[in-house]
């Protein structure tokens, strides 16, 4: 699926955006879907999930939102089709570097317009470490994400220095003045990209200030012969393959 330059990009970078991996027309489906689950589960539920570290980092972060729901393959069976499409597992395969690719677990993400939040520096390795750092993410765009929507931002090369030590509080994440979310290479993204990084990338996101809502599906995913090195962050569908074979593990 991935060419050979591509496959070397990720490897040299630690991230890389692969264009049109949905057409326009499935982007837009899935985009229906979010917003009806986010407007379904608002009903009785709060989705806001802003870290409290992103309040304290960004002046314009304090009374921002960003609606989340995890696993949302158990609320729509739509999300059970887009979690298995050939094109999105095997670029995933390429770039794990392995066959058989294992689900960890799913996120959506609505940033709002005008007032989405922020996601300070990170690696995401802290909330889930493996023994051999196989943990890869795909982030699904269902609407373009410019910078001004707060489009993911990473910094390149750095999954080569390994796992950091991070700070708990507000979420997990890298020393503020260091990582400057705005320092870092930003990765606009149009509805069907697919953008995909080792969870030792550092990244993060900025605000988003445009009159439009940021919509995203996070697809956590990792070879299936990559044992956890502690258990946690267990959540329900952890080992589901998503492509190839292998057995379950949580
Ligand atoms: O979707 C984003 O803007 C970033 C999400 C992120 O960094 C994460 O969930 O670890």
């Amino acid at each position: 699926m991935l060419t050979k330059d591509q496959i070397q990009f990720y490897k040299d970078n630690g991230y890389l955006l692969v264009p049109g991996v949905l057409s326009p027309k499935e982007a837009a489906f899935y985009r229906k879907e979010c917003h009806e689950l986010a407007e379904r589960l608002s009903a009785t539920r709060n989705l806001d999930a802003t870290w409290g570290s992103a309040r304290e980092s960004v002046a314009q972060a304090k009374d921002t939102v960003i609606l989340h729901c995890h696993d949302v393959q158990f609320y729509s069976a739509a999300f059970s089709r887009l979690i298995v499409n050939v094109r999105l597992t095997e670029a995933a395969a390429d770039i794990i570097g392995a066959p058989n690719v294992q689900l960890h677990h799913t996120k959506m993400f609505i940033k709002p317009p005008e007032k989405g939040s922020p996601f300070p520096m990170h690696q995401d390795h802290p909330y889930f470490p493996h023994e051999r750092h196989s943990m890869i993410a795909a982030i699904i765009h269902f609407d373009d994400a410019p910078i001004e929507k707060g489009c993911v931002r990473v910094v390149p090369g750095s999954h080569k220095l390994g796992p950091l030590e991070h700070s708990s509080e507000g979420g997990w994440h890298l020393p503020f003045e260091k990582y400057p979310i705005e320092s870092a290479v930003a990765c606009p993204a149009k509805a069907g990209d697919v953008l995909y990084f080792s969870y030792l990338t550092i990244h993060g996101s900025g605000l988003n200030t445009s009159n439009e809502a940021r919509t995203t599906l996070l697809i956590q995913m990792r070879d299936p012969d990559d044992p956890p090195s502690a258990h946690v962050h267990l959540s329900r569908g952890q080992g589901m393959m998503l492509r190839g074979i292998g057995m379950p593990r949580s």
